[in-house]
């Protein structure tokens, strides 16, 4: 377990009015698209499949809505594909007079398994409150419902929990209305020659587009907002598709926006109303605002949002380095807690000695470019966390890297000194390949986000044919499963893993596993 709810009421923000501005400016327009259902379905199993259910035609589903619903009649409806937006339908009666209201039940699911489950059990700990699912009473027919929710789905689930035996409920014109501020138009050079990897390039971006919206959500379904880990590699995979820069910018800008007075960087801002950082901070996802930053800038150099965001990445910095001792070793069980995964618990020191290493590199050529008088400062720093990675914490005889005072040797620890480039080139390539002996097929990563940093680890250190095979046994078991868009969390020896305890809540269109579509079209061109 990576974390569960932070309270920190007693921290106190600061709000740099200037900064939210420059946000709102960069508010994107929503693009509106209707859908109609391609069809009805009904639930059938298939042990292949995400929850071994999956669907197959229901004509009877279709004339059921035309003909008149009862008490417990129920269809689905079948959108052919994943849509975030609103739903409407035309409803009448039949029969003799409506005596009695409708009562009908709505669920929406972005794969069938959500509509066998009985959302009534769920004990997870995240709240049932983010359940895609509404009970109406409508006291007069003929309406027209439209449901003033958004919803993230390709199924949605009409059921009839009484009228009166007096009448029946008819049902016309369903429709999903899609919103995204995505621009399909912006895409370009679709293929990369290989079938499999073209069809997660697919899935993946549908992933991203239904996740951009006013800001890069995490997952339309459930959390629905700005999270700066998921920024960061949406950014990334933005920048290889639909590259709508105004998008990463706004997101840089809220974060910048609203630091603490102690100089952190909240991990997600709520923007649905008014603009508010929540009180959660993970120490990773801090540093990775300098990362974006950096990433943002060298694609796209702007003046102007380099002095205005610069500060920020700075403040965050030097927030970070006071864990950074003499020796170079970085205390990050001392300082707040970081995410890395939703894995098992493991030893975060060595991953974290990465994560600073790595996002220092990035912030050190800002800091160049700003020609930041602490500089020098900044550059002896970075070398002396790397020099103690080497010294320290690299195993010669295992030739992995070790973390903790049990000197632990786990996965994200591998792959975080890989990214962070603490070795020699041939050094690194020795240390993935040794990774891959002990850690493949990596099942310590449970989240599409820590495998990306195993990919991408992998391609760094010139194993692109294990990056590969990678990238299509894990986002491809997806698609085989069913997927339309790739998933929040995913182990293939126990697909249900839900980090929530219960599957029913995980984000089946989960932002941060859209990045096959950046690392094949880095690492594969
Ligand atoms: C989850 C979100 C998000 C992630 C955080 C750490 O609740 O869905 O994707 O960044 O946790």
């Amino acid at each position: 377990m990576a974390f569960t709810f932070q309270k920190n009421t007693e921290v106190r923000f600061r709000r740099d009015e200037a900064l939210l501005r420059r946000a709102e400016e960069n508010r994107p327009a929503l693009r509106y698209t209707q859908f109609r259902p391609l069809g009805t379905v009904k639930l059938t199993q298939d042990p292949e499949k995400l929850g071994g259910v999956w669907t197959a035609p229901d004509s009877a589903g279709a004339a059921l809505m035309a003909e008149g619903m009862g008490r417990g009649d129920a269809v689905i409806l079948d959108f052919g594909a994943p849509l975030v937006g609103r739903f409407s339908v035309g409803i009448d009666s039949v029969g003799s007079p409506m005596d009695a209201p409708l009562t009908l039940r709505l669920r929406f699911a972005e794969l069938p398994f959500e509509l066998s489950m009985d959302n009534s059990s769920y004990d997870g700990w995240l709240s049932s409150s983010w359940f895609q699912e509404e009970t109406v009473h409508l006291d007069t027919l003929p309406a027209r419902l439209e449901l003033p929710r958004r919803y993230s789905f390709r199924y949605v689930e009409l059921r009839v929990l009484d009228t009166s035996p007096k009448y029946r409920a008819v049902f016309s014109e369903p429709v999903g209305l899609a919103q995204t501020s995505a621009d399909r138009s912006n895409l370009t050079d679709r293929s990369c020659g290989d079938a499999r990897l073209d069809a997660i390039c697919r899935a993946a971006e549908k992933t991203l587009e239904n996740c951009m919206q006013e800001v890069f959500e995490d997952g339309p379904k459930r959390d629905r907002r700005l999270w700066l880990g998921d920024l960061r590699l949406q950014a990334l995979a933005n920048y290889a598709s639909f590259d709508q820069r105004e998008l990463v910018r706004r997101c840089l800008y809220l974060f910048a926006a609203l630091p603490t007075e102690d100089g952190r960087i909240t991990a997600t801002v709520f923007t649905a109303g008014e603009v508010i950082p929540d009180d959660t901070f993970l120490l990773d996802y801090s540093l990775f605002f300098g990362v974006a930053l950096h990433d943002y800038l060298t694609r796209h150099w702007e003046e102007r949002t380099f002095a205005e965001l610069y500060p920020a990445a700075k403040m965050q910095t030097d927030t970070a380095l006071q864990w950074l001792d003499g020796d170079g070793c970085f205390h990050a069980e001392r300082a707040y807690q970081p995410f890395l995964d939703w894995g098992r618990d493991y030893d975060i020191r060595c991953a974290m000695q990465g994560v600073l290493v790595f996002a220092l590199r990035r912030f050190l050529w800002l800091a160049e470019k700003a020609a930041d008088p602490k500089l020098p400062e900044y550059r002896e720093r970075l070398n002396a966390a790397a020099a103690y990675a080497r010294n320290a914490l690299f195993d010669a005889e295992t030739g992995l890297f070790v973390s903790g005072p049990a000197r632990e040797t786990n996965l994200a620890a591998q792959v975080w000194m890989a990214l962070a480039e603490v070795l020699p080139p041939e050094q690194s390539h020795a240390l993935m390949e040794a990774a891959a002996a002990r850690f493949a097929p990596y099942r310590e990563a449970r989240t599409p986000y820590m495998m990306h940093h195993v990919v991408q680890a992998l391609y760094e250190t010139g194993h692109p044919d294990k990056a590969r095979q990678l990238i299509r046994d894990y986002w491809g078991t997806m698609l085989d499963m069913g997927a339309d868009t790739f998933w929040e969390a995913f182990d293939p020896d126990r697909p249900e893993f839900s980090p929530y305890g219960s599957p029913a809540l995980s984000s089946f269109c989960h932002a941060w596993s859209c990045t096959p579509i950046w690392l094949i079209k880095t690492y594969e061109k």
